[in-house]
């Protein structure tokens, strides 16, 4: 099963690592051979290469875009070593048996990210790479390919146990690697010609990802778990650099991303501002003078929640608000970035891990979510909807006030689970009701938590008196609407669109509330 290495084909747009590689190879006795900038780097370095063109006959041509695509190559690669007919035709077209194929393609992925234009993008699709990296998987039973630059050490470790050979079980390892590179890199083609043709995302659409981290265990500790990147470029949880603290776990990981995900709603210029989140729900949302002050009228609104939750903020963290949030345990604590001496604080707590984005989200910008059903997944676009207009249906019109906390709740709601309740007011939620299976037990539960949190904190009415409230879906009866007139709620702000609107209007004018439909609906399953 041991299959000796004796030429080793190298073609690297990433030149990481290369040099030292090859080194290793060279001492194993190993045959070079390279395409034209790799070929030009090995030489640079005093390592003795053969080009490819030597295997081919031909030069590389039309902008490089034919270098290695010949029988010269692929014969080399494809050829079974144990097949009569294979081997004769070997000899009678002088091709090469390459053992080692050593490729990582042209950087589609950061051209796109970078927001190269078409024709650049279009030139950065590697045609050479794939084929060769799909041929040399193909054939694993006798050919080792490597795809990733992390591979190059456990190659080097490997070559060295086993004479300059590879064993089988290696080389299917990497084949495994090798085919979901390729399947990803063409599914970041896709994604991209979708977006740059203006396709309907969810449509014609194939999607894959890059291995980011594996995780210990997944929900539950029986359950395997991975993290894969796709790509895309935004700040997030997928690209943000994590300062400290064990590894994310996969619960971390979703609570991570529902927490930057809200507060990116909130823009620097309007301010600091806060979200904690528990089980993917937020359990605390504030604005504030402050980034500490956001942080702490975030955690009143919910501080039994909050424990072991996840911070997120929509600016620097800085040293008062780290102190703040080491007040009581916290899993993760994510922000655009992190000034020394907050970073020095969070230093002392080994078990807080610390994430920096370099940036918010845009919560307008188009993407796709994906759900799980059993024999699939459901791909949609994901909801940056924001309601174009909002109308009064009430006799009286929100004031002021009640408007800046109706939009505040409602722009919360949009990240509870459904069925969502949210009161707000003075740019703090102060009850969120989530995930429940009736409206009206939101709408109660909500109020019931901000009554629990009033008499903890001592405080003399309850935070709902006042209120805002926001529905992520229509009331399809007057009954929600009424637990939060009961519960002290002035103002509403609700799609509509039922067919009980009127009742439910008629309930509000006579509660003395005031109504705004946005039109617009914010389910979140
Ligand atoms: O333009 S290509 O699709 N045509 C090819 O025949 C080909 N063969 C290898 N690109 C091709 N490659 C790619 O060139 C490799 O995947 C690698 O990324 C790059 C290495 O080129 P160089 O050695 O000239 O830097």
């Amino acid at each position: 099963e041991i299959t000796p290495v004796r030429r080793a084909l190298l073609s690297v747009s990433d030149k990481t690592g290369l040099v030292d590689l090859a080194r290793t190879l060279e001492a194993q006795g190993i045959e070079l051979v390279s395409t034209g900038g790799t070929a030009s780097a090995l030489r640079e370095a005093g390592l003795n290469v053969a080009d490819v063109s030597d295997l081919t006959g031909f030069p590389a041509m039309m902008d490089g875009r034919v270098k290695t695509l010949h029988p010269g190559v692929h014969g080399g690669l494809l050829a079974l070593r144990d097949d009569e007919a294979h081997v004769a035709a070997m000899d009678e077209h002088a091709i090469a048996a390459i053992d080692l194929l050593v490729v990582n393609l042209y950087p589609f992925e950061s051209t796109v990210a970078g927001g190269a234009d078409y024709d650049t993008c279009i030139e950065n699709i590697d045609i050479g790479g794939p084929a060769m990296i799909r041929a040399a998987a193909k054939n694993h039973r006798f050919v080792t390919v490597v795809t990733d630059i992390e591979d190059y050490v456990p190659l080097q470790e490997e070559l060295a146990a086993h004479d300059g050979g590879t064993t089988l079980a290696f080389r299917q390892k990497l084949a495994l690697t090798a085919y979901s590179r390729t399947a990803a890199y063409d599914a970041a083609v896709s994604g991209w010609m979708a977006g740059a043709l203006d396709e309907p995302a969810p449509r014609r659409r194939s999607v894959s990802g890059t291995l980011r981290q594996t995780m210990r265990y997944g929900e539950n500790p029986h359950q395997n778990a991975a993290f894969y990147a796709d790509g895309s470029a935004r700040p997030g949880v997928a690209s943000a650099t994590q300062h400290q603290g064990k590894a994310l776990s996969y619960n971390n990981i979703n609570d991570t991303d529902a927490a930057f995900e809200l507060v990116s709603e909130f823009l620097p210029k309007d301010g600091p501002a806060c979200a904690i989140i528990k089980h993917a729900n937020p359990c605390g949302v504030a604005r504030g003078a402050t980034l500490e002050a956001a942080y702490r009228a975030a955690f009143d609104c919910d501080r039994t929640s909050a424990f072991g939750g996840i911070v997120a903020l929509n600016g620097i963290l800085d040293a008062t608000t780290a102190r703040a949030i080491t007040e009581i345990f916290t899993e993760v604590v994510i922000a655009p970035g992190a000034d020394d001496a907050a970073k020095e604080i969070f230093a002392g707590k080994k078990n807080l891990r610390l994430l920096t984005t370099d940036g918010l989200a845009n919560p307008l910008e188009p993407a796709l979510t994906y759900r799980q059903v059993s024999g699939g997944f459901l791909v949609q676009d994901k909801d940056v909807g924001h309601p174009t207009e909002l109308r009064t249906v009430t006799k009286r019109a929100p004031s002021e006030a009640e408007m800046r906390d109706l939009l505040f709740a409602w722009t919360v709601a949009k990240h509870v689970k459904s069925n969502a309740i949210v009161y707000a007011r003075g740019d703090a939620t102060v009850g969120i009701g989530a995930g429940q299976m009736s409206r009206v037990d939101s709408t109660r539960i909500a109020a019931r938590k901000a009554h629990d949190m009033a008499e903890a904190l001592g405080l003399d009415a309850t935070p709902t008196q006042g209120a805002a409230v926001a529905s992520d879906a229509f009331f399809p009866f007057p009954d929600g609407l009424l637990a939060a007139a009961d519960a002290g709620a002035t103002a509403v702000i609700q799609p509509g669109g039922s067919v009980r609107d009127d009742e439910v209007i008629a309930a509000a004018d006579e509660a003395g509330l005031a109504m705004v439909f946005t039109g617009m609906r914010h389910f979140r399953h």
